[in-house]
């Protein structure tokens, strides 16, 4: 947690709340004053028939009204006690685990006073980090296939669901991504070229090139850094929300996983602490019906993944994850929710990868084209444009100047980012060891003096 709110005096901590970082300010502090719409579900009609033990029931989204937020108490957390569960709170747990919450049609229609009138500045903040996403994705990609990065993992599809759940938090509070949510380290700040450095692997990259292409870290931005091992960042997450919490930050956690981290062992271990220790996080399940290779349909033989949360009794939510405004209400409830004291929510948001699982993936050795096509209908930009543009607070000549203006932001980064050279050879040894082992400093003799560096240029400790 940043040292500024680390058992600071309570006027200290006044101040500190109310200085916000630079990055944050294009709309996630003035977002607070929207109105926020309740996570909570309705019953869904059309998926209420009883699934046939043994029979795979596939998750489509259906279309269905939000119930009006009901006004949150507000009563501080229970102090935990290491081995006592805190006493549950009067909050009762949605009803059905069916129903979706959607405030925008396809065609970008709201529903009929369903709109959550967020501020025009939180509106075209949203806006322009899922455009600039997509950009950034389409351009590392034909990046990795001219072989000037390894390896690339693309969101495609599901811009709305990162930028939507990521936008409703507070400037304190931390993120723990799962695989796909590099633009949440790009909405706190962390700059195009410092994110392409870490896809090259230079010597500007933070993590000196050892780690895998899209792992971004920045913590400045409250962003954990990503692990590959799927679901152990849920335990991190709830953890770290319940240390905060012991710490007496006033910081929610938001922990991201895909509906094939839900078969993980740590999905079960974090939900279960989460809710016996009411750690104020937000654990966030893209569901984007893929686990590479892996349906949902065989991935779980629940109805939905968001009712996993009922088992563990913590409110739970199934969001349109191609729908900004949605994504973003129900965050922004079950974040209101961890913050007063309440405990987690879990949610689902329903979403899909239109692209392959990374670059090194050719999903149509084991997908139907056709499921691409019906998805890409629901595309969330798209439909998020249409809403603005309903809206009047957007038009062709702005859409025409943004993307030329992005496309360049994108082009200035790479350009800056391939200016910068590898890793010096030190850093094979550099933060890895107290005191460098004698092999590992004859070893790294032997390669500077290949580089006619000289044994003894690579000084110790490094
Ligand atoms: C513990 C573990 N098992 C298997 C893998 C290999 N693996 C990498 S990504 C992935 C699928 C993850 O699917 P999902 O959680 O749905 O996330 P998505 O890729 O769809 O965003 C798997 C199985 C891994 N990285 N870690
Ligand atoms: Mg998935």
């Amino acid at each position: 947690m940043p040292a500024t709110t680390r058992r600071a005096p309570a006027k200290a901590k006044a101040a500190a709340k109310a200085k916000k970082p630079a990055a944050a300010a294009a709309g996630r502090g003035k977002a607070a004053a929207g109105k926020p719409v309740s996570g909570k579900p309705v019953a869904n009609k059309a998926a209420a028939g009883k699934p046939v033990p043994g029979k795979q029931v596939a998750n489509k989204p259906v279309a269905s009204k939000p119930v009006a937020s009901k006004p949150m108490a507000s009563k501080p957390m229970a102090k935990p006690v290491p081995g006592k569960p805190v006493k549950p709170d009067a909050c009762a747990l949605p009803p059905a685990p069916q129903g979706l919450v959607r405030l925008l049609e396809d065609d970008g229609t709201v529903q009929k006073g369903r709109d959550p009138n967020l501020p025009v500045d939180t509106l075209l903040f949203l806006y322009e980090q899922m455009v600039q996403v997509r950009e950034f994705d389409r351009r590392m990609l034909m990046l990795q296939r001219q072989g000037r990065i390894g390896f690339y993992g693309p969101i495609l599809g599901q811009e709305a669901a990162t930028v939507g759940s990521v936008a409703a938090l507070e400037p304190r509070d931390w993120i723990f991504p799962a695989l796909r949510e590099g633009a949440a380290a790009m909405m706190r700040g962390l700059s195009l070229t410092e994110a392409i450095n870490q896809l090259i692997g230079n010597g500007a990259d933070r993590c000196k090139g050892r780690q895998m292409p899209c792992h971004y870290t920045f913590k400045e931005g409250n962003y954990y850094g990503m692990s590959s091992v799927i679901g152990t960042q849920l335990s991190h997450a709830v953890g770290a929300a319940m240390a905060a919490h012991i710490r007496g930050d006033d910081v929610v956690v938001l922990g991201y996983l895909g509906d094939g981290a839900t078969s993980a062992n740590d999905f079960h271990c974090g939900m279960n602490f989460a809710a016996v220790y009411k750690s104020p996080c937000v654990l966030f399940c893209q569901n984007n019906q893929w686990a590479i290779s892996v349906p949902i349909s065989k991935q779980s033989a629940s109805e939905t993944l968001a009712q996993k949360g009922k088992a563990y009794g913590m409110p739970y939510v199934r969001v349109d994850g191609n729908d900004v405004l949605a994504v973003y209400s129900v965050t922004k409830a079950a974040a209101e929710r961890a913050r007063a004291g309440h405990g987690p929510t879990f949610i689902e948001a329903v979403t899909y990868r239109r692209l392959g699982h990374s670059s090194s993936d050719d999903p149509t050795r084991y997908r139907d084209e056709a499921e691409v096509k019906a998805w890409e209908k629901k595309d969330p930009v798209d439909r998020f444009r249409a809403y603005l543009q309903k809206r009047g607070l957007w038009n062709d000549d702005k859409e025409a100047a943004f993307k030329e203006d992005i496309a360049q932001r994108v082009n200035a980064a790479i350009a800056a980012a391939e200016l910068n050279g590898p890793p010096a050879d030190e850093t094979l040894v550099t933060d890895v060891y107290a005191q460098v082992p004698e092999p590992l400093k004859e070893q790294l003799a032997e390669v500077l003096a290949l580089e006619g560096r000289g044994v003894n240029q690579g000084a110790f400790p490094l």
